[in-house]
């Protein structure tokens, strides 16, 4: 490059700005500088951060806290091995000098992952505390301290005993080995085939490792659940220790799906019969070298026996054999099988009743360091859905919730949903599996039912993309899983609240809004997609837009090509009660009955449960077919309400992301109209019933729509 006035021009005036441009990419831990009240005030509290300890797990704790109150006050803590006044103390409990200000009890409460943070009296003044039985504790409770700093929150008089709810809180990356990624829209893979140099791979490994720090979780399933036989090479294994060594001191652990016909694909075994002596041998060898490499290796998530995946049931056996075998091999080691009930076949009555069909049968049997893995739902993470019966049925065996944060069913990346409000709603559902109060939640992180571990799952929507998710508010959906898995009571606008300012700025008019758009965005989606327990109405292989049309392949003739929805002249929805396919038989008592009566079964899962006439009289007064008008105009209200709000907030944010928003809020009032017009127009060739007079007219024309050819390549 010839160096001319031009580039002297860039590099002395344009740098800074290059610099600080705003790309998404530092997530939720911006650190940028707060307003001067709070931060001077945040500079008269904290002086010194004293480090009693070492280690690297410390030495990340104490950094991350360094550059935060630097980035956050302007102003860098000094550092010592003492503290004093105006200190902020990170301790392991077993340090003498910190045994006064805690009680034993207190300690063996936080247990191996808690800490202590708290504000403790030294000379004339006082220091913050964190303490906690391991650096792990320590480094948690660090981002704990940095959250309240990054929010403003007061830190004069703190006082937290935490703890997380579950023991396992994971990730599962969908992701394969070519570096695609299944229902991925965030670019590609950041594990494999990531040809960037050794140096930006790495620096992406830490910032993910921080940012899973720094929300509580504590593993990550780095490939796709359609497994490759390959992950179990030489190659693989070796490639997953050196991720390991690089999460490891942020208390990351890895874990890997695995395909079940590996001994057979990898090393021509005649069979991967799982009660095999040579399959049991290659399965013990695997796990061993396994942890040769990898010593605190998490352990294996399976799908088996579920949309062409190889399994036990293809020699005879049964999921518990197939399990257990996989158990035994990693008992020795302290690993895991997640093993999941996603078991699905479109032949079947009534895919809803599957996986509680064929895994109830084997409560109890499985090995005690195997964990069912089950669909927040009964079918597929749709925008709305019941609760899994399996949740409060299984209770010799524990359950774990699976979430889905790559928003497959919801938009992509082009919609702002925020998933925690569905979460939410999934963990409060009461199960009545041991009488009123035996929540989803009490249900799977062991305080109804004894396991040795509890767990909790969410399919990842990272990749690639500088800002890591595709659309800036996809973000939130990583950071509200992390903080849910962590404790599944905390509130959920004041997660959302914490992660705007977090992201964004703590300018309370900005706040106020984006948390408002936030907490309504869900039931959005749900409306102009998949009102009243509608599902499945989405183009069958791309999973976007609107087909209510589409045929499901495979599925029994006499229901082409309206498997889920039923349309039909004489009405709409899924028969899943008494009268049809008995679905709600799977349910407690009295969910069961409530469920069964067209009367009692909640609006919003009404077409999940019964198929009812397009005239029949909602409890609002209006016909269905005018109920599910309202609710698809709704939705479309809603995303332009959404763009009304965030326009209104132009200036207060860096303009890059504020036009990535914005460009993403247009994409999603087109395609909300897009979901309803298609639905509504397919629908009324059955119900014959005009739109509502108030309504706006259809903007599409119901041929037209069946043309739309969705592109995929845009979205990966
Ligand atoms: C479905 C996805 C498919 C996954 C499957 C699963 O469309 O790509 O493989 O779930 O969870 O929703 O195994």
């Amino acid at each position: 490059m010839k160096f001319n006035k031009y580039y002297l021009f860039c590099y002395l005036f344009c740098l800074p700005f290059w610099v600080m441009a705003e790309d998404g990419s530092e997530l939720w831990l911006r650190y940028e500088k707060l307003p001067e009240n709070v931060a001077s005030n945040y500079q008269n509290q904290i002086e010194t951060l004293a480090i009693l300890g070492q280690s690297q797990t410390l030495n990340i704790a104490s950094d991350e806290l360094q550059q935060a109150f630097l980035g956050l006050t302007g102003c860098s803590l000094k550092t010592d091995s003492k503290f004093g006044e105006r200190s902020i103390i990170l301790s392991l409990a077993s340090n003498k000098s910190v045994s006064q200000f805690f009680t034993k009890d207190e300690l063996r409460s936080v247990g191996d992952e808690g800490y202590l943070l708290r504000t403790i009296p030294v000379g004339k003044g006082s220091a913050i505390l964190i303490a906690a039985n391991t650096d792990a504790g320590i480094l948690y409770g660090t981002f704990e301290l940095i959250r309240l700093l990054q929010t403003g929150q007061p830190v004069y008089a703190l006082e937290k005993i935490e703890s997380p709810k579950y023991d396992l809180r994971l990730l599962n990356h969908w992701d394969n080995l070519d570096g695609t990624v299944e229902r991925g829209y965030a670019g590609h893979s950041i594990w494999w085939n990531y040809p960037k140099n050794d140096e930006v791979v790495l620096q992406r490994y830490v910032d993910y490792a921080r940012a899973n720090a720094s929300v509580g979780i504590n593993g990550t399933v780095l490939n796709n659940v359609n497994a490759s036989p390959q992950v179990l090479t030489d190659e693989y294994i070796r490639k997953f220790a050196k991720v390991a060594d690089v999460l490891r001191p942020y208390h990351l652990k890895v874990y890997m799906s695995v395909n079940f016909s590996s001994p057979v694909v990898l090393d021509g075994l005649a069979t991967a019969d799982p009660l095999n002596e040579e399959v049991i041998k290659w399965w013990k060898q695997k796990a061993d070298d396994i942890y040769g490499l990898i010593p605190d290796f998490g352990g294996f998530l399976v799908k088996a026996n579920s949309e062409g995946q190889p399994g036990p049931q293809d020699f005879g056996r049964t999921h518990a054999d197939g399990a257990n075998m996989l158990a035994a091999a990693l008992k020795p080691h302290g690993g895991v099988v997640m093993w999941r009930a996603f078991v699905y076949s479109p032949s079947d009555t009534d895919r809803a009743k599957q996986a509680y069909n064929e895994f109830m049968p084997f409560d109890g049997q499985f090995a005690d360091n195997v964990i069912i893995q089950v669909k927040n739902g009964p079918v597929d993470f749709q925008p709305r859905e019941p609760f899994s019966p399996l949740f409060g049925a299984m209770q010799q065996t524990p359950a774990m919730i699976e979430f889905q944060l790559t928003q497959e069913y919801l938009g992509f990346s082009n919609h702002l949903a925020y998933l925690a409000p569905m979460q939410k709603e999934c963990f409060e559902s009461d199960t009545w599996g041991k009488g009123k109060e035996s929540t989803v939640a009490k249900t799977t992180d062991g305080s109804l039912f004894a396991s040795e571990k509890s767990a909790i799952a969410a399919v990842a929507n990272i990749g690639r993309d500088t800002n890591w998710c595709g659309h800036q508010f996809a973000q939130a959906n990583w950071y509200a899983y992390g903080r849910l898995a962590w404790n599944h009571e905390l509130a959920l606008d004041e997660l959302a609240r914490e992660w705007v300012r977090m992201t964004f700025t703590l300018k309370p008019e900005f706040e106020q809004s984006v948390v408002d758009i936030m907490m309504r965005s869900r039931e959005a989606v749900v409306n102009y997609m998949t009102p009243l327990g509608l599902h499945h109405l989405m183009g069958w292989s791309h999973h976007h837009g609107p087909e209510p049309w589409c045929e499901v392949p495979g599925a029994r003739e006499d229901w082409l090509p309206s498997y889920f929805h039923k349309a039909s002249e004489d009405g709409i929805g899924f028969d899943r009660s008494e009268t049809g396919s008995k679905a709600t038989e799977q349910y407690f008592s009295p969910l069961k009955e409530l469920y069964n009566n067209k009367q009692t079964c909640p609006d919003e899962l009404l077409l999940w449960f019964h198929h009812l006439p397009w005239d029949y009289r909602m409890k609002s007064g209006k016909t269905l077919w005018e109920e599910l008008c309202y609710h698809y105009y709704a939705g479309v209200e809603e995303t332009r309400l959404f763009q009304q709000k965030w326009d209104a907030l132009d200036g207060i944010i860096d303009t890059e992301r504020f036009a990535h928003v914005q460009q993403k809020l247009k994409i999603q009032t087109t395609e909300a109209i897009w979901w309803r017009d298609a639905c509504l127009l397919y629908f009324q060739t059955f119900s014959k019933m005009p739109i509502p007079l108030e309504l706006e007219r259809p903007i599409h024309d119901l041929d037209e729509l069946k043309k739309i050819k969705f592109d995929m390549t845009h979205h990966n």
